[in-house]
């Protein structure tokens, strides 16, 4: 759901990061905050509880250059992936224009990771969205860990349509960049068919 303003040239899109919890949602976004110049970006957002957990969204609004001289304007957000929260991520996912799911590579959480991509398929489905058209990345995290997950293991279990996959250590920036371009290459390509 693409929002275009004619008067201002700017073109609005939205990326939701979906995914359990402690996945590295929050932490992907602060690494583009902090590795954005200052004139590309807005104030990054974040309504966390106390112990960092994210408690209803992070926004960051992000200029990423010119479309056919519209300024393309990406705002990221992230959902709170504790199980509890449903609400707020459902209406977190209404009007998205791209989704990444980042999954833990961590062996213990798997489970966690089909309930969230389970779940990110209902509430798409809630809002009307096919899930096999919405442009879409997996993001596999955490891969500094001991205890992680073979990639091809993890892809067997993770991957649903042919997606592109990234390999990620988030809170070292690994990945973070590769995964924003391709899903908002994605964005792009959908935008010129409209
Ligand atoms: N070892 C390791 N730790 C990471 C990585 N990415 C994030 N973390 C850590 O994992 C913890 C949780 O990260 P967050 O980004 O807050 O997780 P989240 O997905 O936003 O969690 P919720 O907001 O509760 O859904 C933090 O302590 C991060 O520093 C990574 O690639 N490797
Ligand atoms: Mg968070």
């Amino acid at each position: 759901m693409t929002f275009i303003n004619y008067a201002a040239r700017e073109i609005n899109c939205k990326i939701v990061y979906y995914g359990p919890g402690l996945c590295g949602k929050t932490t992907n976004l602060q690494w583009i905050y902090d590795k954005t110049n200052p004139q590309a970006k807005g104030k990054l957002i974040s309504l966390a509880t106390e112990t960092d957990r994210t408690l209803f969204f992070d926004f960051l609004p992000l200029d990423l250059g010119q479309v056919r001289g519209f300024k393309t304007r990406f705002h990221l957000y992230t959902v709170p992936g504790q199980v509890f929260y449903d609400a707020s991520r459902k209406l977190i996912l209404r009007g998205v224009d791209g989704v990444v799911f980042v999954a833990d590579s961590q062996e213990e959480r798997m489970d966690a990771n089909l309930e969230a991509l389970d779940n990110l398929q209902d509430n798409l489905k809630e809002h009307g969205y096919d899930f096999g058209k919405v442009p879409y990345v997996l993001q596999l995290n955490k891969r500094d860990l001991p205890n992680v997950m073979q990639v091809d293991a993890l892809k067997t279990e993770l991957v649903k349509r042919g997606e592109p996959v990234f390999e990620a250590v988030a809170f070292q920036g690994t990945g973070v960049f590769e995964t924003l371009k391709e899903v908002a290459r994605q964005v792009l390509v959908e935008l010129k068919k409209g």
